[in-house]
Protein backbone atom coordinates (compact mmCIF):
# COMPACT_ATOMS: atom_id res chain seq x y z
CA UNK A 1 0.00 0.00 0.00
CA UNK A 2 1.42 3.26 -0.94
CA UNK A 3 1.70 6.47 1.47
CA UNK A 4 -0.61 8.08 -0.52
CA UNK A 5 -3.22 5.31 0.60
CA UNK A 6 -1.67 5.68 4.58
CA UNK A 7 -2.64 9.13 4.38
CA UNK A 8 -5.79 8.81 2.94
CA UNK A 9 -6.93 6.61 5.72
CA UNK A 10 -5.77 8.53 8.32
CA UNK A 11 -7.83 11.84 7.23
CA UNK A 12 -10.73 9.06 6.16
CA UNK A 13 -10.25 8.33 10.43
CA UNK A 14 -9.68 12.04 11.41
CA UNK A 15 -13.32 12.96 9.53
CA UNK A 16 -14.98 10.29 11.26
CA UNK A 17 -13.97 10.99 14.89
CA UNK A 18 -14.83 15.01 13.87
CA UNK A 19 -18.23 13.78 12.87
CA UNK A 20 -18.84 12.04 16.00
CA UNK A 21 -17.82 8.47 15.41
CA UNK A 22 -15.53 6.81 18.64
CA UNK A 23 -14.80 3.35 16.65
CA UNK A 24 -13.34 3.35 13.06
CA UNK A 25 -11.47 0.43 11.18
CA UNK A 26 -10.81 -0.03 7.21
CA UNK A 27 -10.93 -3.91 6.19
CA UNK A 28 -10.96 -5.00 2.34
CA UNK A 29 -14.48 -6.06 1.56
CA UNK A 30 -15.26 -9.71 1.79
CA UNK A 31 -18.00 -10.89 -0.11
CA UNK A 32 -18.14 -14.97 0.99
CA UNK A 33 -15.97 -15.66 4.15
CA UNK A 34 -16.21 -17.40 7.09
CA UNK A 35 -18.62 -15.70 8.92
CA UNK A 36 -21.57 -16.78 6.09
CA UNK A 37 -21.06 -20.69 6.97
CA UNK A 38 -21.58 -19.86 10.40
CA UNK A 39 -24.65 -17.91 9.57
CA UNK A 40 -26.20 -20.58 7.65
CA UNK A 41 -25.13 -23.43 10.05
CA UNK A 42 -27.22 -21.37 12.82
CA UNK A 43 -30.06 -21.58 10.43
CA UNK A 44 -30.20 -24.77 9.86
CA UNK A 45 -30.12 -25.62 13.85
CA UNK A 46 -33.37 -23.28 13.56
CA UNK A 47 -31.90 -21.13 15.99
CA UNK A 48 -32.75 -17.49 14.03
CA UNK A 49 -36.64 -18.38 15.11
CA UNK A 50 -39.27 -16.82 12.44
CA UNK A 51 -36.20 -13.72 11.28
CA UNK A 52 -36.82 -15.00 7.91
CA UNK A 53 -34.52 -12.67 6.42
CA UNK A 54 -31.35 -14.28 8.21
CA UNK A 55 -32.61 -17.05 5.75
CA UNK A 56 -31.39 -16.15 3.13
CA UNK A 57 -28.59 -13.52 4.09
CA UNK A 58 -25.96 -15.02 1.66
CA UNK A 59 -27.90 -14.74 -1.60
CA UNK A 60 -28.92 -10.88 -0.21
CA UNK A 61 -24.86 -10.24 0.26
CA UNK A 62 -24.03 -11.56 -3.41
CA UNK A 63 -27.27 -9.02 -4.53
CA UNK A 64 -25.56 -6.47 -2.51
CA UNK A 65 -22.77 -6.23 -4.46
CA UNK A 66 -23.55 -7.31 -7.88
CA UNK A 67 -24.23 -4.11 -8.79
CA UNK A 68 -20.77 -2.70 -6.81
CA UNK A 69 -18.79 -4.95 -8.41
CA UNK A 70 -15.73 -1.99 -8.20
CA UNK A 71 -16.00 -2.05 -4.12
CA UNK A 72 -12.84 -2.47 -1.91
CA UNK A 73 -13.07 -1.48 1.21
CA UNK A 74 -15.63 -1.35 4.49
CA UNK A 75 -14.88 1.84 6.67
CA UNK A 76 -16.45 0.13 9.95
CA UNK A 77 -17.74 2.97 12.70
CA UNK A 78 -18.52 2.23 15.91
CA UNK A 79 -21.03 4.67 18.03
CA UNK A 80 -20.50 4.72 21.51
CA UNK A 81 -24.68 4.42 22.92
CA UNK A 82 -23.76 3.89 26.54
CA UNK A 83 -25.47 6.51 29.00
CA UNK A 84 -25.84 5.83 32.65
CA UNK A 85 -29.13 4.46 33.90
CA UNK A 86 -31.37 6.01 36.75
CA UNK A 87 -31.02 3.46 40.05
CA UNK A 88 -34.85 2.83 40.87
CA UNK A 89 -36.00 -0.21 39.65
CA UNK A 90 -39.20 -1.29 38.78
CA UNK A 91 -40.28 -3.98 41.78
CA UNK A 92 -39.51 -0.51 43.71
CA UNK A 93 -43.54 -0.37 45.04
CA UNK A 94 -43.46 3.40 44.88
CA UNK A 95 -42.81 3.41 41.35
CA UNK A 96 -45.37 3.58 38.32
CA UNK A 97 -46.52 0.47 36.84
CA UNK A 98 -43.70 0.29 34.27
CA UNK A 99 -41.79 -2.17 31.63
CA UNK A 100 -38.04 -1.71 31.58
CA UNK A 101 -36.46 -0.39 27.65
CA UNK A 102 -33.02 -1.85 26.64
CA UNK A 103 -30.53 0.80 26.54
CA UNK A 104 -29.73 0.58 23.06
CA UNK A 105 -33.61 2.17 21.97
CA UNK A 106 -33.08 4.84 24.94
CA UNK A 107 -33.15 7.61 22.64
CA UNK A 108 -33.85 8.42 18.94
CA UNK A 109 -33.62 5.45 16.69
CA UNK A 110 -30.12 4.53 16.21
CA UNK A 111 -30.58 3.26 12.10
CA UNK A 112 -31.86 6.83 11.48
CA UNK A 113 -29.44 8.83 13.70
CA UNK A 114 -26.23 7.37 12.19
CA UNK A 115 -27.96 6.79 8.69
CA UNK A 116 -28.19 10.60 8.66
CA UNK A 117 -24.05 10.81 10.22
CA UNK A 118 -23.27 8.48 7.13
CA UNK A 119 -24.90 10.80 4.80
CA UNK A 120 -22.26 14.03 6.38
CA UNK A 121 -19.65 11.72 5.98
CA UNK A 122 -20.06 10.68 2.73
CA UNK A 123 -21.07 14.46 1.69
CA UNK A 124 -17.33 15.68 3.55
CA UNK A 125 -15.69 12.35 2.37
CA UNK A 126 -16.31 13.02 -1.65
CA UNK A 127 -14.55 16.60 -0.54
CA UNK A 128 -11.88 14.96 1.04
CA UNK A 129 -10.78 12.44 -1.61
CA UNK A 130 -10.14 13.15 -5.39
CA UNK A 131 -11.53 10.31 -6.74
CA UNK A 132 -15.24 9.37 -8.12
CA UNK A 133 -16.11 7.87 -5.11
CA UNK A 134 -18.91 5.38 -4.88
CA UNK A 135 -19.87 4.50 -1.39
CA UNK A 136 -23.11 2.37 0.07
CA UNK A 137 -24.15 3.17 3.64
CA UNK A 138 -24.91 -0.11 6.09
CA UNK A 139 -26.84 0.34 9.24
CA UNK A 140 -28.18 -2.86 10.92
CA UNK A 141 -30.88 -3.75 7.95
CA UNK A 142 -28.52 -4.57 5.32
CA UNK A 143 -27.01 -8.57 4.74
CA UNK A 144 -23.47 -7.41 6.48
CA UNK A 145 -22.05 -9.67 9.31
CA UNK A 146 -20.85 -6.23 11.62
CA UNK A 147 -19.71 -7.88 14.24
CA UNK A 148 -17.42 -10.50 11.93
CA UNK A 149 -16.64 -7.35 9.89
CA UNK A 150 -15.75 -5.16 13.05
CA UNK A 151 -13.64 -8.01 14.36
CA UNK A 152 -11.95 -7.72 10.86
CA UNK A 153 -11.34 -4.26 11.10
CA UNK A 154 -10.04 -3.95 14.48
CA UNK A 155 -12.68 -2.54 16.44
CA UNK A 156 -12.59 -5.47 19.15
CA UNK A 157 -13.57 -9.24 19.79
CA UNK A 158 -16.87 -11.29 19.85
CA UNK A 159 -17.58 -12.22 22.99
CA UNK A 160 -19.58 -15.36 24.64
CA UNK A 161 -22.27 -13.17 24.85
CA UNK A 162 -22.41 -12.84 20.74
CA UNK A 163 -21.70 -9.24 20.92
CA UNK A 164 -18.79 -7.29 19.92
CA UNK A 165 -16.17 -6.20 22.79
CA UNK A 166 -14.47 -3.06 22.35
CA UNK A 167 -11.61 -2.74 24.76
CA UNK A 168 -12.30 1.17 24.90
CA UNK A 169 -16.19 1.23 25.45
CA UNK A 170 -16.77 -2.52 26.28
CA UNK A 171 -20.35 -3.50 24.87
CA UNK A 172 -22.21 -0.84 24.29
CA UNK A 173 -21.14 -0.26 20.82
CA UNK A 174 -23.70 -0.03 17.63
CA UNK A 175 -21.84 -0.93 14.85
CA UNK A 176 -22.26 0.44 10.86
CA UNK A 177 -20.06 0.64 7.75
CA UNK A 178 -19.78 2.69 5.09
CA UNK A 179 -18.77 0.24 1.92
CA UNK A 180 -16.36 1.87 -0.84
CA UNK A 181 -14.56 1.56 -4.21
CA UNK A 182 -11.32 3.00 -2.19
CA UNK A 183 -8.09 1.07 -1.95
CA UNK A 184 -7.43 1.23 1.19
CA UNK A 185 -5.03 -0.33 3.57
CA UNK A 186 -6.28 -2.84 6.36
CA UNK A 187 -6.29 -2.23 9.71
CA UNK A 188 -5.44 -5.16 11.76
CA UNK A 189 -7.83 -7.70 12.50
CA UNK A 190 -8.77 -7.97 16.62
CA UNK A 191 -7.33 -11.02 18.64
CA UNK A 192 -9.10 -12.12 22.00
CA UNK A 193 -11.70 -14.34 23.75
CA UNK A 194 -13.31 -14.66 27.24
CA UNK A 195 -11.29 -16.81 28.65
CA UNK A 196 -13.04 -18.96 31.36
CA UNK A 197 -15.44 -16.24 32.20
CA UNK A 198 -19.31 -17.16 31.53
CA UNK A 199 -20.85 -14.20 33.46
CA UNK A 200 -23.38 -13.58 30.56
CA UNK A 201 -24.04 -17.38 30.56
CA UNK A 202 -25.43 -17.23 34.13
CA UNK A 203 -27.00 -14.14 33.36
CA UNK A 204 -29.19 -14.78 30.55
CA UNK A 205 -32.66 -15.56 32.37
CA UNK A 206 -33.69 -17.81 29.38
CA UNK A 207 -30.50 -19.59 28.84
CA UNK A 208 -30.24 -18.63 25.04
CA UNK A 209 -26.40 -18.32 25.50
CA UNK A 210 -26.60 -22.27 25.79
CA UNK A 211 -23.49 -22.74 23.75
CA UNK A 212 -20.31 -20.88 24.20
CA UNK A 213 -20.29 -17.81 21.11
CA UNK A 214 -23.60 -19.22 20.19
CA UNK A 215 -26.98 -17.65 20.83
CA UNK A 216 -31.03 -19.58 20.52
CA UNK A 217 -32.54 -16.12 19.18
CA UNK A 218 -36.18 -18.31 19.99
CA UNK A 219 -35.34 -17.88 23.65
CA UNK A 220 -33.81 -14.61 23.35
CA UNK A 221 -35.91 -11.84 25.37
CA UNK A 222 -35.02 -9.45 22.43
CA UNK A 223 -36.30 -11.69 19.89
CA UNK A 224 -39.69 -12.23 21.51
CA UNK A 225 -40.32 -8.55 22.59
CA UNK A 226 -39.32 -7.19 19.71
CA UNK A 227 -39.10 -9.59 16.26
CA UNK A 228 -41.25 -12.28 17.21
CA UNK A 229 -45.06 -11.53 16.52
CA UNK A 230 -46.79 -14.57 17.76
CA UNK A 231 -47.58 -16.20 21.17
CA UNK A 232 -44.38 -16.11 23.86
CA UNK A 233 -44.33 -19.97 25.35
CA UNK A 234 -45.74 -20.18 28.63
CA UNK A 235 -42.54 -21.27 30.06
CA UNK A 236 -40.31 -18.17 28.95
CA UNK A 237 -43.29 -15.39 30.33
CA UNK A 238 -42.14 -15.18 33.89
CA UNK A 239 -38.44 -15.14 32.85
CA UNK A 240 -39.12 -12.06 30.67
CA UNK A 241 -39.12 -10.32 34.23
CA UNK A 242 -40.01 -6.84 33.70
CA UNK A 243 -38.45 -6.34 29.80
CA UNK A 244 -40.88 -4.79 27.49
CA UNK A 245 -38.41 -4.22 24.32
CA UNK A 246 -35.41 -5.80 24.17
CA UNK A 247 -32.77 -6.99 26.95
CA UNK A 248 -29.59 -6.06 28.65
CA UNK A 249 -28.93 -8.37 30.77
CA UNK A 250 -26.03 -10.01 29.09
CA UNK A 251 -24.82 -7.05 28.45
CA UNK A 252 -24.61 -5.13 31.83
CA UNK A 253 -22.54 -8.00 33.74
CA UNK A 254 -19.97 -8.03 31.60
CA UNK A 255 -16.64 -7.25 32.91
CA UNK A 256 -15.80 -5.18 29.98
CA UNK A 257 -18.73 -2.86 30.77
CA UNK A 258 -15.96 -1.12 33.17
CA UNK A 259 -14.29 0.61 30.26
CA UNK A 260 -18.39 2.37 29.48
CA UNK A 261 -17.91 5.95 28.86
CA UNK A 262 -21.07 7.91 28.59
CA UNK A 263 -21.66 8.91 25.24
CA UNK A 264 -21.47 11.81 23.24
CA UNK A 265 -24.15 11.18 21.23
CA UNK A 266 -26.85 13.42 22.27
CA UNK A 267 -29.54 11.87 19.66
CA UNK A 268 -28.94 8.47 21.82
CA UNK A 269 -29.58 9.94 25.02
CA UNK A 270 -32.62 9.60 26.72
CA UNK A 271 -33.96 12.78 26.79
CA UNK A 272 -33.84 12.98 23.09
CA UNK A 273 -36.26 9.75 23.07
CA UNK A 274 -38.18 7.81 25.36
CA UNK A 275 -35.91 6.96 28.29
CA UNK A 276 -35.53 3.50 29.69
CA UNK A 277 -38.62 2.91 30.85
CA UNK A 278 -42.15 2.96 29.61
CA UNK A 279 -45.36 3.83 31.60
CA UNK A 280 -48.40 1.51 31.36
CA UNK A 281 -50.81 4.03 32.07
CA UNK A 282 -49.06 6.11 29.08
CA UNK A 283 -48.98 2.63 26.70
CA UNK A 284 -52.73 2.00 27.42
CA UNK A 285 -54.26 5.25 26.92
CA UNK A 286 -52.96 4.77 23.02
CA UNK A 287 -56.24 4.02 22.16
CA UNK A 288 -55.54 3.33 18.17
CA UNK A 289 -52.20 2.57 16.29
CA UNK A 290 -51.77 5.59 15.07
CA UNK A 291 -51.83 7.59 18.35
CA UNK A 292 -49.12 4.51 19.43
CA UNK A 293 -46.93 5.17 16.39
CA UNK A 294 -46.84 9.54 16.80
CA UNK A 295 -46.53 8.85 20.69
CA UNK A 296 -43.35 6.43 20.07
CA UNK A 297 -42.15 8.49 16.26
CA UNK A 298 -38.08 8.40 15.77
CA UNK A 299 -37.59 6.01 18.53
CA UNK A 300 -36.73 2.39 17.74
CA UNK A 301 -39.98 1.37 20.17
CA UNK A 302 -41.41 1.30 16.62
CA UNK A 303 -39.95 -2.18 15.98
CA UNK A 304 -42.45 -3.36 17.58
CA UNK A 305 -45.88 -3.06 16.81
CA UNK A 306 -48.94 -1.70 19.57
CA UNK A 307 -50.29 -5.12 19.47
CA UNK A 308 -46.58 -6.66 20.62
CA UNK A 309 -45.93 -3.81 23.28
CA UNK A 310 -49.17 -4.81 24.45
CA UNK A 311 -49.06 -8.16 24.60
CA UNK A 312 -45.46 -7.57 26.32
CA UNK A 313 -46.56 -4.94 29.23
CA UNK A 314 -49.23 -7.76 30.01
CA UNK A 315 -46.25 -10.69 30.37
CA UNK A 316 -44.54 -7.26 32.74
CA UNK A 317 -47.56 -6.82 34.61
CA UNK A 318 -48.55 -10.67 35.21
CA UNK A 319 -44.42 -10.57 36.30
CA UNK A 320 -44.90 -7.29 39.04
CA UNK A 321 -46.73 -9.29 41.62
CA UNK A 322 -48.75 -6.10 42.45
CA UNK A 323 -52.39 -5.77 42.80
CA UNK A 324 -52.51 -2.03 41.03
CA UNK A 325 -52.29 -4.25 37.40
CA UNK A 326 -54.93 -6.10 37.16
CA UNK A 327 -57.43 -3.08 36.10
CA UNK A 328 -55.04 -2.99 33.11
CA UNK A 329 -55.02 -6.44 32.29
CA UNK A 330 -59.23 -6.43 32.56
CA UNK A 331 -58.45 -3.95 30.06
CA UNK A 332 -56.45 -5.38 27.54
CA UNK A 333 -58.87 -8.74 27.81
CA UNK A 334 -61.06 -7.06 25.91
CA UNK A 335 -58.62 -5.79 23.48
CA UNK A 336 -59.67 -6.65 19.85
CA UNK A 337 -56.31 -8.26 19.54
CA UNK A 338 -56.56 -12.31 20.86
CA UNK A 339 -53.19 -12.20 21.37
CA UNK A 340 -53.42 -9.48 23.58
CA UNK A 341 -56.25 -11.39 25.02
CA UNK A 342 -54.71 -14.72 25.97
CA UNK A 343 -51.24 -12.61 27.50
CA UNK A 344 -53.50 -10.43 29.82
CA UNK A 345 -55.44 -13.95 31.03
CA UNK A 346 -52.09 -15.31 31.28
CA UNK A 347 -51.17 -12.51 33.92
CA UNK A 348 -54.16 -12.20 35.44
CA UNK A 349 -53.40 -16.12 36.49
CA UNK A 350 -50.07 -15.08 37.74
CA UNK A 351 -51.66 -12.39 39.89
CA UNK A 352 -53.07 -14.28 42.50
CA UNK A 353 -55.93 -12.12 43.95
CA UNK A 354 -59.54 -12.94 44.04
CA UNK A 355 -60.13 -10.13 41.83
CA UNK A 356 -58.18 -11.85 39.08
CA UNK A 357 -60.88 -14.87 39.26
CA UNK A 358 -63.82 -12.98 38.91
CA UNK A 359 -62.75 -11.03 35.86
CA UNK A 360 -61.47 -14.25 33.82
CA UNK A 361 -64.91 -16.35 34.31
CA UNK A 362 -66.48 -12.79 33.30
CA UNK A 363 -64.53 -12.64 30.20
CA UNK A 364 -65.58 -16.41 29.38
CA UNK A 365 -68.68 -15.35 28.37
CA UNK A 366 -67.70 -12.92 25.64
CA UNK A 367 -64.72 -14.50 24.49
CA UNK A 368 -65.09 -16.62 21.47
CA UNK A 369 -61.45 -17.52 20.34
CA UNK A 370 -60.42 -20.74 21.20
CA UNK A 371 -56.48 -20.27 22.54
CA UNK A 372 -58.10 -17.47 24.89
CA UNK A 373 -60.19 -19.39 26.15
CA UNK A 374 -57.77 -22.32 26.70
CA UNK A 375 -56.04 -19.90 28.47
CA UNK A 376 -58.37 -18.05 30.74
CA UNK A 377 -58.92 -22.28 31.57
CA UNK A 378 -55.42 -22.57 32.22
CA UNK A 379 -55.32 -19.12 34.52
CA UNK A 380 -58.43 -20.31 36.53
CA UNK A 381 -57.10 -23.80 37.33
CA UNK A 382 -53.64 -21.67 38.22
CA UNK A 383 -55.67 -19.97 40.64
CA UNK A 384 -57.97 -22.78 41.95
CA UNK A 385 -61.19 -21.02 40.37
CA UNK A 386 -61.41 -23.55 37.47
CA UNK A 387 -64.98 -25.04 38.31
C1 LIG B 1 -30.48 -10.77 14.03
C2 LIG B 1 -29.93 -9.84 15.07
C3 LIG B 1 -30.32 -10.03 16.39
C4 LIG B 1 -31.07 -11.27 16.85
C5 LIG B 1 -30.03 -12.43 16.94
C6 LIG B 1 -28.79 -12.03 17.78
C7 LIG B 1 -27.50 -12.70 17.43
N1 LIG B 1 -26.63 -12.70 18.40
O1 LIG B 1 -27.28 -13.16 16.32
C8 LIG B 1 -31.68 -10.80 18.19
C9 LIG B 1 -33.07 -10.26 17.91
C10 LIG B 1 -31.79 -11.89 19.26
C11 LIG B 1 -30.75 -9.66 18.54
C12 LIG B 1 -30.57 -9.20 19.84
C13 LIG B 1 -29.72 -8.17 20.17
N2 LIG B 1 -29.06 -7.36 19.33
CO1 LIG B 1 -28.98 -7.66 17.40
N3 LIG B 1 -28.64 -7.91 15.56
C14 LIG B 1 -29.03 -8.81 14.71
C15 LIG B 1 -28.42 -8.53 13.33
C16 LIG B 1 -29.47 -7.80 12.48
C17 LIG B 1 -27.90 -9.77 12.57
C18 LIG B 1 -27.03 -10.70 13.44
C19 LIG B 1 -26.74 -12.04 12.78
O2 LIG B 1 -26.34 -12.11 11.66
N4 LIG B 1 -26.95 -13.13 13.52
C20 LIG B 1 -26.72 -14.43 12.95
C21 LIG B 1 -25.75 -15.33 13.77
C22 LIG B 1 -25.31 -16.51 12.95
O3 LIG B 1 -24.59 -14.68 14.18
P1 LIG B 1 -23.43 -15.48 15.01
O4 LIG B 1 -23.68 -16.89 15.18
O5 LIG B 1 -23.19 -14.72 16.27
O6 LIG B 1 -22.21 -15.39 14.04
C23 LIG B 1 -21.47 -14.24 13.98
C24 LIG B 1 -20.10 -14.39 14.62
O7 LIG B 1 -19.95 -15.62 15.25
C25 LIG B 1 -19.13 -14.16 13.48
N5 LIG B 1 -18.42 -15.29 12.97
C26 LIG B 1 -18.94 -16.36 12.44
N6 LIG B 1 -17.99 -17.13 11.96
C27 LIG B 1 -16.82 -16.53 12.19
C28 LIG B 1 -15.54 -16.91 11.88
C29 LIG B 1 -14.49 -16.10 12.25
C30 LIG B 1 -13.13 -16.50 11.85
C31 LIG B 1 -14.74 -14.92 12.96
C32 LIG B 1 -13.64 -14.06 13.41
C33 LIG B 1 -16.07 -14.53 13.26
C34 LIG B 1 -17.09 -15.36 12.86
O8 LIG B 1 -19.88 -13.68 12.39
C35 LIG B 1 -21.25 -14.01 12.51
C36 LIG B 1 -22.11 -12.92 11.99
O9 LIG B 1 -21.89 -11.70 12.64
C37 LIG B 1 -27.21 -7.61 13.72
C38 LIG B 1 -26.82 -6.58 12.64
C39 LIG B 1 -26.00 -7.21 11.53
N7 LIG B 1 -26.34 -6.90 10.31
O10 LIG B 1 -25.05 -7.94 11.80
C40 LIG B 1 -27.71 -6.93 15.02
C41 LIG B 1 -26.67 -6.66 16.12
C42 LIG B 1 -25.82 -7.88 16.29
N8 LIG B 1 -27.51 -6.50 17.31
C43 LIG B 1 -27.08 -5.62 18.15
C44 LIG B 1 -27.64 -5.37 19.43
C45 LIG B 1 -27.22 -4.09 20.12
C46 LIG B 1 -28.52 -6.30 20.01
C47 LIG B 1 -29.01 -6.32 21.47
C48 LIG B 1 -27.95 -5.93 22.49
C49 LIG B 1 -30.26 -5.40 21.60
C50 LIG B 1 -30.94 -5.45 22.95
N9 LIG B 1 -30.34 -4.90 24.00
O11 LIG B 1 -32.03 -5.94 23.10
C51 LIG B 1 -29.44 -7.81 21.63
C52 LIG B 1 -28.27 -8.67 22.14
C53 LIG B 1 -28.59 -10.12 22.24
C54 LIG B 1 -27.33 -10.98 22.08
N10 LIG B 1 -26.83 -11.52 23.18
O12 LIG B 1 -26.83 -11.12 20.95
C55 LIG B 1 -25.80 -4.95 17.65
C56 LIG B 1 -24.59 -5.52 18.39
C57 LIG B 1 -23.47 -4.51 18.56
C58 LIG B 1 -22.26 -5.15 19.15
N11 LIG B 1 -21.47 -4.35 19.86
O13 LIG B 1 -22.02 -6.32 18.99
C59 LIG B 1 -25.85 -5.31 16.10
C60 LIG B 1 -24.49 -5.50 15.42
C61 LIG B 1 -26.64 -4.16 15.43
C62 LIG B 1 -25.82 -2.89 15.24
N12 LIG B 1 -25.89 -2.32 14.05
O14 LIG B 1 -25.13 -2.40 16.09
N13 LIG B 1 -30.10 -9.19 17.44
S1 LIG C 1 -30.34 -10.16 25.56
FE1 LIG C 1 -31.18 -11.10 27.46
S2 LIG C 1 -32.27 -12.94 26.81
FE2 LIG C 1 -30.96 -12.27 25.08
S3 LIG C 1 -29.09 -13.43 25.31
FE3 LIG C 1 -28.76 -11.51 26.41
S4 LIG C 1 -29.40 -11.94 28.52
FE4 LIG C 1 -30.19 -13.59 27.26
S1 LIG D 1 -19.60 -11.63 30.39
FE1 LIG D 1 -17.62 -12.70 30.28
S2 LIG D 1 -18.06 -14.40 28.86
FE2 LIG D 1 -19.69 -12.93 28.58
S3 LIG D 1 -19.06 -11.63 26.88
FE3 LIG D 1 -18.39 -10.60 28.78
S4 LIG D 1 -16.28 -11.33 29.10
FE4 LIG D 1 -17.24 -12.70 27.63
Amino acid sequence: MTQIAEDRASQIKRLAREIGFDEIGITPVEIEGPGEKSIRDWVKEGRHGAMKYLEDFSSRRQNFFSDFPDAKSVIVLGANYYTQESPERFFNPSLKLQGRIARYAWGKDYHEVITKKHQIFLERLRKLVDFPLKAKSCVDIQPVPERYTAVRAGLGFIGKHTGLLSQRFGPWLFLSEIVTNLDLPADIPSEGDCGTCSYCQGACPTGALDQDYKIDARLCIAYLTIEYKGIIPRALRPKIKDWIFGCDECLAVCPFGSKAKESGWQELKPAAGHGARLDFEELFDLASNSSYEKQYQGTALLRASRKQMLRNACIVLGNSGREEAIPYLARALSSKFPLVRLHAAWALGQLRFPRSAQILKQSLESESDPAVHEEIFFSLSQLGAAD
